[in-house]
């Protein structure tokens, strides 16, 4: 999150009286960041007022922050000064103050000089002071007592960036009720770098407590985990972390805490929306006008750090211009270099070394008529930012480290005209999600030079296509996509202990009396942990042993729901033979005999018949696209195609089999398409069972989405049991497989005792 001076601001006048905050403690959703999303104006007869700066982060947030009661707890930007909690376009506001001593060892020391440079991968060199460490923890531990005060009682609390990390720990002991999220929006080093650090282990400890972990790359998130084996030693699984409640991780209990990527974005419809304004675009010709209407317009929009390779971009461009590959006369090079933290002292270096190289070149290369780069150490209002998208004919981001960039996503955002060519550091967090841009390594000058060249030559038609690419991603993942789904992994992702809680053993004892007892099991992830080759799954030990002594008692049905097809789930499940089987969501079961009941009408039959004659012409036509018959249906795997093939496989299906069969159920996963001939969920499959089984009451036990259908078809004296993190309909939850086993043992032992 940029932490720079917010430059437009939409000026909000002070309410004449400020209105009541809502009472400390109240607040059921609180961010937390350095600073607020506002500034401080003192008019000459003190009057207060307070500017909102519309960053991405306040646009992604601010519905969620009126509609649930939220608060944002920041430093306000002005030094050594208390401020009451209070109101500003409608969001509460609550101020950590600053004083100036603050500001130069946590912030611009700690932060700025220590932690930016070490996770930018010491492009500068990172320093190492004992007093602004210390002053970070107590800035930090003064952060956390606001957020800690303001919080209600289970609230949610989202914690943003590296100047923040040792909060979401203070909070926890603080404030063991709290649900908590970090999001980290610069990078995670490696750990031969982060190694560096002395206070290594206090920062790792700080971020683990929170609940969930974002992180804009997975590279990142997987440079975290490491960093946890190598100096924790706690088990990492995929993007899960146990880490131990007590100290000494002897008591067995642990937390899971998530590490996993979620990409920043921007407000995508926000920049479009301003792109179509007549005025910035007649703004954005009046900029190339100004310019002597060069050929070739490229732009560079930058906070001036030395992580943007700023340098590195002006060196390959004066080299183009002293070849002669390219001439002053029809490339101009426009670059915003927005002033940014010009207390430090890096900072100040850097802003000589890029003013000496553009006054070098300009000197060389401008004539009269045509200016060779046009330098601006300001910062511009957002629409003259995106009148430069529109005038740019390339955009050049060229960082040699950054978390994610948001420039390159404004940029695609704001050309609706679908033209423009972006140049794209492979080093920059953005480049995982558009890789339609020309990717580059900053480093390389010779190939910076030559992705340049391409840029500017490059055919509209290609121009075209890539941008339609890169438009479409950045319009699909916004920033409210981003949020929304970071907040989901976390109020999902609240810890589950694990063992049986008291409130299930007293449902499994009630539910153990039923006359007729259906229990229906879900395979993967329920009785089976997920492993990464589907084929390899198998229920963990003493599972078995379970489900027979449950068979073994009069009542009681055993029975696997699965969206398997039925054929795979015996191979990996292999039930005793009076388990009841249900495969492909309830298409398929298995009741009692050795035969698999498919069910299908003789029309749907047909059906079957034309899709697989539409999928296998348009699959033997496109080359890595492959399909995959199914019991009631076939699937179109795209998995091997390019993006450009795979897209083209997926559309002429859909619109062919539009065509022919208007009723067929479509599934879209990643890089597959699924159709079906019929429509069955687990909801199905359960109604089939008790229907079957003339159950009174049923346990159904899942851990996936698909098991919500299930958990839905349930009745009030049912019991569904929903395994790990993810919101859900059942109204029990336990960890993992292995309590699933112990449930199971539980009811059989219940069961017996209350016959005997
Ligand atoms: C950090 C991470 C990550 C710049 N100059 C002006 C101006 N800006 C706006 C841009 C953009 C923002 O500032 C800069 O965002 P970036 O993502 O490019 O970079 P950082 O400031 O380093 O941000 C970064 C980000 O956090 C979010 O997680 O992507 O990797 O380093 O929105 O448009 N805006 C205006 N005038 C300017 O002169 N109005």
């Amino acid at each position: 999150m940029t932490t720079s001076a917010e430059p437009t601001r939409s000026l909000v006048d002070p309410p004449p009286v400020a209105p009541e905050p809502a009472p400390a403690g109240t607040y059921t959703f609180v961010v937390v960041s350095n600073r607020l999303p506002v500034d401080y104006e003192e008019a000459e007869d003190g009057a207060i007022t307070w500017r909102t700066s519309p960053g991405g982060l306040v646009t992604a947030l601010e519905p969620l922050m009126r509609s649930s009661h939220g608060a944002w707890v920041g430093w306000p930007g002005v030094a050594a000064r208390d401020f009451e909690p209070f109101e500003n376009d409608g969001i509460s506001l609550v101020p950590v103050r600053l004083d100036e001593a603050d500001i130069e060892d946590y912030y611009e020391g700690f932060s700025n000089d220590t932690l930016w440079p070490l996770y930018h991968d010491v492009i500068a060199p990172p320093s190492f002071h004992r007093e602004t460490w210390e002053a970070y923890i107590t800035v930090n531990r003064r952060f956390a007592a606001a957020a800690a005060a303001v919080a209600a009682p289970g609230a949610t609390v989202w914690v943003h960036d590296y100047q923040l990390q040792l909060v979401p720990r203070m909070l926890r002991e603080a404030r063991p009720d709290l649900v908590i999220g970090f999001f980290n929006h610069i990078p995670f080093p490696p750990y031969g770098i982060y190694a560096q650090l002395p206070w290594r282990k206090q920062i790792l400890h700080g971020l683990l407590g929170a609940d969930v972990i974002g992180f804009q790359r997975s590279a990142d998130a997987g440079n975290f985990s490491q960093a946890v084996r190598r100096l924790y030693g706690y088990p990492t699984r995929g993007v899960v972390i146990d880490v131990p409640t007590s100290e000494t991780g002897q008591n067995g209990d642990s937390r899971r805490v998530i590490a996993k990527h979620f990409p920043i974005s921007i407000d995508s419809a926000g920049y479009e929306e301003l792109a179509r304004r007549p005025d910035i675009q007649a703004r954005a010709r009046q900029i190339r006008e100004d310019l002597g209407n060069p050929k070739t317009l490229m732009l560079g929009v930058d906070r001036l750090d030395y992580t943007k390779g700023i340098g590195h971009r002006i060196k390959a461009f004066g080299e183009l211009l002293a070849d002669g590959r390219l001439s002053v006369e029809d490339v101009t090079l426009v670059q915003v270099a927005s002033p940014s933290r010009e207390r430090v002292s890096t900072y100040m270096a850097l802003r000589d070394e890029i003013e000496l190289a553009v006054g070098r070149l300009n000197g060389d290369f401008s004539t009269i008529s045509h200016i060779a780069i046009s330098y601006h150490h300001h910062s511009y209002p957002r629409e003259e930012m995106v009148a430069m998208y529109l005038a740019a004919d390339v955009m050049l981001v060229t960082a040699l480290r950054d978390g994610m960039n948001l420039v390159a996503k404004e940029y695609v955002a704001a050309r609706f005209d679908v033209d423009g060519v972006l140049v794209l550091s492979e080093f920059a967090g953005a480049a995982d999600e558009l890789k339609q841009a020309i990717l580059i390594n900053p480093h390389d000058i010779d190939g910076t030079k030559d992705a340049i060249v391409r840029a500017i030559e490059m055919p509209k038609r290609e121009r075209t296509r890539r941008m339609r690419s890169l438009r479409r991603k950045v319009a699909e993942n916004d920033v409210a996509v981003w949020s929304a789904s970071f907040l989901r992994a976390l109020t999902g992702g609240a810890a589950v202990p694990a063992g049986i809680p008291d409130d299930l053993d007293l449902a499994l004892q009630s539910i153990a009396g039923a006359e007729n007892l259906l229990i229906a099991l879900d395979f993967d992830g329920t009785l089976a942990p997920h492993v990464d080759h589907p084929e390899d799954a198998r229920a963990i030990a003493g599972n078995r042993e379970a489900v027979q002594a449950l068979l073994d008692l009069p009542g009681v049905r055993v029975a696997l729901v699965s969206g398997r097809a039925l054929v795979s789930l015996q191979h990996v499940a292999q039930p005793q033979s009076s388990v009841l089987l249900t495969g492909s969501h309830g298409i398929e079961v298995q009741l009692d005999t050795p035969e698999i009941e498919l069910n299908l009408l003789s029309t749907e039959l047909e059906q079957l018949d034309t899709l697989a004659r539409v999928l296998e012409s348009i699959s033997g036509g496109i080359a890595g696209t492959t399909i995959e018959r199914k019991p009631a249906g076939m699937a179109l795997h795209t998995r091997l195609a390019t993006d450009e093939d795979g897209e083209r496989a997926e559309r002429q299906a859909r619109e062919q089999l539009g065509d022919q069969l208007p009723g067929l159920t479509v599934r879209e996963g990643k890089n597959v398409l699924e159709f079906s001939v019929r429509s069955s969920t687990k909801g199905d499959a359960l109604k089939k069972l008790r229907d079957y089984t003339g159950a009174d009451r049923v346990f159904y036990a899942g851990d996936d989405v698909t098991d919500e259908d299930a958990f839905g078809a349930l009745r009030d004296d049912d019991l569904g049991l929903k395994i790990g993190q993810g919101a859900t309909l059942a109204n029990y939850r336990v960890r993992s497989p292995h309590e699933v086993t112990q449930v199971l043992v539980r009811i059989a032992e219940l069961r017996a005792a209350q016959a005997g």
